[in-house]
């Protein structure tokens, strides 16, 4: 048999990765289908050594599809979302556009596969920095509730797509050539820079980045009241984020236990040599499956405090790489199949 697969943004960074994840995991596809809009229409790419064309998304797009899995950004989504559903297919969706709804599972299958049972049509892929930061802290939350988190990002250019990575070379080569840097995916130029995420700001001051981590976290994790304050900020990376988490229980959580559980927590992989001060870096997270965990320590201001540091493939797990791991779950639990229009989007 085999799954027919529909790729929604199969030109970006997203779906590029997605298309060569498909084909490493060998995902068992009868026929793949690669979507995005006008401008790439006719496009070249290659799978499993054969040549696809990329067709422009229409709405006979999803007939006889099986499995959407979306990363062309939300107002795609929103767009393509009912049709999709209605001929049946199950939408695995990058955006954030939907994963706040309720009849809309937000998964990282390492914490909680269960809710892919619920879905009505649509899942939605969570956040990068939500996927990473939830890999890492919620091992530690299952053996000890967490009453606090507080966290810092350091953003890869990745986040915001394609071009924002070919900008930021561009600014580089720029300013070593004593030029002055343009910007244009970014607002400020990213080279030899750091800027505060650049989302919406709240009335309370939080971007929506940040928002995205407090509220997905909480879902993800089925706790409405977690305690979760972020700071969001883009760095000169290519492609990984990183992440400074400060974690506060109840009780003490001794640091040698909480190595111990992330030692053997999925999707994760120590990383630290203290006499040589080494520890996760992003670019040594580029291009990998795991998130990278080090640098966990007790919280000197805090008695029931840890802190810990991260780094982990944007595209990769915080993307591409958790989207098909919810397509493969779908597929395991045989749950690739969908009431048609029960969810109203
Ligand atoms: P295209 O290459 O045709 O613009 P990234 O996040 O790396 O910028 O990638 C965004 C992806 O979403 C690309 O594949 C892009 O296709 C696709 N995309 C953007 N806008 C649309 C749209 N209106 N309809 C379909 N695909 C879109
Ligand atoms: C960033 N995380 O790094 C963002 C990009 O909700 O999927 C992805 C936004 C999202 O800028």
């Amino acid at each position: 048999a085999g799954i027919n697969v529909a790729i929604l943004g199969a030109t970006g960074a997203v779906g590029t990765e997605i298309i060569q994840l498909l084909e490493e995991r060998n995902f068992p596809i009868a026929k793949l289908k690669l979507l995005a809009s006008p401008r790439s229409s006719g496009q070249e790419i290659s799978f499993r050594g054969e040549t696809l064309t990329v067709e422009e998304v229409t709405a006979d797009s999803f007939k006889d599809v099986d499995l959407v899995l979306a990363s062309a950004g939300g107002s795609t989504s929103k767009t393509w979302a009912q049709t999709i559903v209605d001929a049946g297919a199950v939408m695995v969706d990058n955006s954030s556009a939907f994963r706040m709804e309720d009849n809309v599972p937000l998964i990282v299958p390492e914490v909680n596969p269960e809710a892919a049972s619920q879905h009505q049509g649509i899942i939605a892929n969570p956040n990068c920095t939500t996927i990473l930061m939830g890999l890492a802290v919620f091992p530690l939350h299952q053996v000890q509730s967490l009453q606090r988190l507080i966290v810092a990002t350091y953003q890869s250019a990745s986040g915001a797509g394609a071009k924002a990575m070919a900008e930021l070379k561009t600014q580089a080569q720029a300013i070593l050539n004593d030029e002055t840097p343009t910007a244009t995916a970014f607002p400020y130029p990213l080279a030899f820079n750091v800027f505060p995420h650049n989302s919406p700001l709240n009335e309370q001051g939080y971007c929506q980045e940040e928002m995205k981590m407090v509220k997905e976290t909480r879902k993800i994790f089925g706790d409405s009241q977690l305690r979760i304050s972020a700071t969001c900020v883009r760095v000169p990376v290519l492609r990984a984020h990183s992440e400074a988490i400060n974690l506060e229980f109840a009780e003490p959580f001794a640091v040698g236990k909480a190595k111990a559980i992330l030692a053997e927590a999925p999707g994760v992989e120590l990383r630290e040599d203290w006499e040589n001060n080494y520890f996760p870096m992003p670019n040594e997270a580029t291009g990998k499956d795991a998130v990278f965990v080090g640098r966990i320590r007790q919280d000197i201001s805090h008695p029931c405090g840890l802190e810990l540091w991260l780094s982990g493939d944007q595209i990769r797990k915080g993307a591409a790489l958790n989207a098909v791991q919810i397509a493969e779950l779908l597929v395991k639990e045989n749950l690739l199949k969908t009431t048609a229009s029960a969810v109203s989007v």
